[in-house]
């Protein structure tokens, strides 16, 4: 708290002074709500501020900021990672880095340099304070009406799982306590699964992975025979449930699981703590954190984490935007099934992998998927990888590519990431990731070459590395 009153006097002192506070905070839902709170409390006070949203924060990405040559730059969900750095390339500014990772030491090394972390005073990363919860501490001490955004904090920390075990722990149990005195939000121990608000209780069973449901996860149709044999109506809605509904569909849900030998954790998680903000209709993706947080999740991986951070200052056409933008996006990812499927006769299989160029009729975001999808429909042989290319979207004489596999195909010997790392190196392009996913982008006009190079690579790597189980 100390800390965060520190990090509060800093950006006070230079909102004073009439700067405008920059803000950098990380994609996801837990940064997205971390950089609105921020912006929230800065705007209050009558300043000024300009925020991105990153993927992550990278030596160039911190040259880029020291270029912009700000007094005072205020990292939310991010930065703990990068001390040395920001210390490096940001040693004329005022920085505050307000975050829950585990940081590279307990403090900087100068006194305008402030790092707001509950981590080296004893604090779980997962579960006692998310970056949002960390950001709501400073926010408060900026001003305590910024008490107000406990809800939004809340959403952030669902969004980063604090709640995995089906409860909260730590300084996320203070927020809720200034949530619930103001009135923001509300706990109830309730279905803790995807889609209280906007799915049909089929479609919430179904598609529930954490935990998952035996014999209902993956199937629509168990899941509707399951809800109508129990007395339930399929296509309601979690929400719409009258309270001993909802009791009655808890008790089925846990008789079901348990005569499944679910292990006990999963059924503990199955009902919990759900976290909701009465300022919200019923119905509305935003009345329930847990909705809330995938779709700020979403904007992110879409690019659009600052419209996220529009929804959280309540921003009512930023909300119909991304309601609409996520429509499309599955739209897309349907289109781009159809047209695999339809054109799978295009891949070149060789003798290692599939490679598939989709030129401009896949969108270069939904590669990664497309291959997954390659591999699910069984299209492609599961123990051979699969490479869907793309042009990109940002350069047409580029294209963006991701390879996937199984974990059966990695018994062989296969690590993708080095191999489009080496191929990249060669065709002058970038590349990288893990051994079953790993993504590249390259010259179109060595399309050819590196057909010839994956398979060559893969090769070399099964000779090197492969099946180590029976050598
Ligand atoms: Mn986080």
């Amino acid at each position: 708290m100390e800390r965060a009153r520190e990090g509060a006097e800093l950006i006070k002192m230079h909102i004073e002074l009439g700067h405008t506070i920059r803000l950098i905070s990380h994609r996801d839902a837990d940064g997205i709500t971390a950089g609105a709170i921020l912006a929230k409390a800065v705007a209050r006070e009558g300043a000024s501020f300009q925020l991105s949203i990153v993927k992550q924060v990278s030596e160039d990405l911190i040259k880029e900021l020291a270029e912009e040559r700000r007094e005072i730059y205020v990292f939310s969900d991010l930065g703990s990672g990068s001390m040395g750095l920001i210390e490096k390339y940001l040693d004329f500014a005022t920085v505050v880095v307000a975050d829950h990772h585990p940081p590279e030491k307990e403090s900087f090394s100068t006194d305008s340099h402030v790092l707001v972390n509950p981590v080296p005073f004893g604090a779980n990363s997962v579960r006692d304070l998310s970056g949002s919860g960390v950001a709501y501490f400073v926010a408060k001490e900026i001003s305590r009406e910024n008490a107000d955004s406990a809800y939004i904090a809340m959403v952030g920390a669902v969004g980063d799982m604090q709640d995995v075990d089906g409860t909260f722990h730590g300084m996320n149990l203070d927020i809720i306590e200034d949530g619930k005195e103001l009135g923001v939000l509300e706990v109830r121990k309730e279905l803790r699964l995807f889609g209280r608000e906007s799915r049909p209780l089929y479609q919430m069973l179904a598609y529930s992975t954490n935990p998952e449901l035996p014999e209902i996860t993956g199937d629509e149709r168990k899941a509707i025979e399951w809800l109508r044999s129990r007395g339930f109506d399929p296509d309601m809605k979690y929400w719409q449930l009258r309270e001993e509904e909802k009791r009655k569909l808890h008790d089925a849900l846990v008789i079901h699981m348990i005569k499944h030998n679910a292990p006990k954790e999963a059924i503990d998680r199955l009902i919990g703590d759900v976290v909701i903000s009465p300022r919200y209709p019923e119905g509305d993706s935003r009345h329930e954190a847990r909705e809330f947080a995938t779709l700020l999740n979403a904007t992110g991986r879409l690019n659009a984490g600052t419209l996220g951070v529009a929804i959280c200052l309540g921003d009512e056409n930023a909300y119909q935007k991304a309601l609409k933008m996520l429509e499309d996006y599955k739209r897309e990812q349907i289109e781009a099934r159809k047209f695999i499927i339809q054109n799978w006769n295009m891949a070149e299989e060789g003798e290692h992998a599939y490679v598939f160029y989709a030129g401009k009729n896949i969108r270069d975001t939904l590669v990664g998927i497309a291959a997954n999808m390659a591999i699910n429909s069984g299209l492609a042989n599961p123990e051979k990888p699969v490479i869907i290319l793309a042009d990109s979207e940002e350069d047409e004489n580029l294209v963006k590519g991701s390879a996937r596999t199984t974990e059966r195909a990695l018994q062989k010997g296969y690590h993708l990431g080095e191999a489009l790392k080496e191929i990249a190196e060669k065709l002058g392009g970038e590349g990288g990731g893990h051994a079953i996913a790993a993504g590249i982008r390259f010259p179109k006009a060595k399309l050819e070459e590196f057909i010839k190079l994956i398979n060559e690579l893969l090769g070399k790597q099964v000779r090197e590395n492969g099946d180590k189980s029976e050598s």
